[in-house]
């Protein structure tokens, strides 16, 4: 099947989800949809996100896509079953992924979770680590603050050592020995999350599991990739095809990115 993947994201942040399937998945080929020019999705209110979700679904069903994977944390936790609900080919969130990869590091089933408004605010990682396990505590937080930190470019910085240190105080002595980074941008936090959390918490990053969940589907629906051509990935953009191309060559790694223009939803903003 050398349909591809279709990745949706609110914007570049997906990408992180997108590398570790281009990683786990080398046969396959990906056509992504960053919504950029209505990014960020995290304060929005549900409604619209799903809105939003299903104009970027229907944008890459037309590219006859096999498998549709919701990289964004925020539309996975607004969308995901009406999406599912709506269309004929498997699709995967982040958060379920997220949730099992939890669940099997925790050793005390003290989890804790971080990401955006909307993510926080929907509950659907509590809701999905308590399905997994009913004895699991979750202590989950919104950090509106990281997102911008990342696009700043001064994740790597004094300034990000201090703003994460602070936001995630309430973590401290917290008793959690697992925590998720529900949200496609903490990636790039990583490190510094790890330093300020301590050697004694594990940190899941949902996109790794994500892509393993689709290698199983693939073998599952009999979706795998068996043809012998180049790997040829497509990116599409709903905002400046020349900013999105510049971060996502730089994340991955691929010189001469050629990124598409999209035109989704029918309104006028
Ligand atoms: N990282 C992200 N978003 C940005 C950014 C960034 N600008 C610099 N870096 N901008 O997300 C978002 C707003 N733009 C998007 C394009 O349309 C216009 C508005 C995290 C990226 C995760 C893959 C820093 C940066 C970079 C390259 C790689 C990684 C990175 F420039 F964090
Ligand atoms: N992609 C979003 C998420 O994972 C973060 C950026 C946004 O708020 O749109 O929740």
């Amino acid at each position: 099947m050398n349909q591809p993947i279709g990745v949706i994201d609110s914007g570049v942040g997906g990408l992180t989800v997108a590398k570790e399937i281009m990683r786990q998945l080398p046969n396959e080929n990906i056509c992504y949809l960053g919504d950029t020019l209505r990014c960020p999705y995290g304060p929005r209110d549900p409604e619209q996100v799903r809105k939003f979700t299903m104009d970027m679904t229907q944008f890459l069903l037309t590219h006859n896509i096999k498998l549709l994977v919701i990289a964004c944390n925020t539309a996975t936790a607004a969308a995901l079953h009406y999406i599912r609900d709506n269309v004929d080919i498997p699709v995967v969130g982040v958060i379920q992924p997220g949730a099992r990869a939890a669940i099997k590091a925790t050793k005390n089933s003290q989890v804790g979770v971080i990401g955006t408004e909307g993510t926080i605010k929907s509950d659907a990682y509590t809701n999905a680590l308590s399905l997994l396990n009913h004895q699991v505590a979750v202590k989950s937080l919104a950090c509106p603050k990281f997102a911008p930190l990342v696009e700043s470019s001064e994740y790597k910085g004094s300034v990000a050592k201090k703003v994460v240190a602070q936001s995630l105080r309430p973590f401290k002595n917290s008793g959690i020995d697992t925590f998720v980074l529900g949200c496609t941008h903490y990636p790039l936090l990583q490190p510094i999350i790890e330093n300020v959390l301590g050697p004694r918490v594990k940190v899941i990053n949902p996109g790794l599991e994500t892509a393993s969940e689709v290698s199983m589907l693939l073998d599952y629906f009999t979706l795998r990739n068996v043809s012998d051509e180049p790997q040829q990935h497509r990116f599409f953009t709903t905002g400046s095809p020349k900013i999105f191309g510049g971060i996502a060559s730089d994340w991955l790694g691929l010189p001469q990115m050629v990124v598409e223009f999209a035109k989704i939803g029918q309104e006028r903003k």
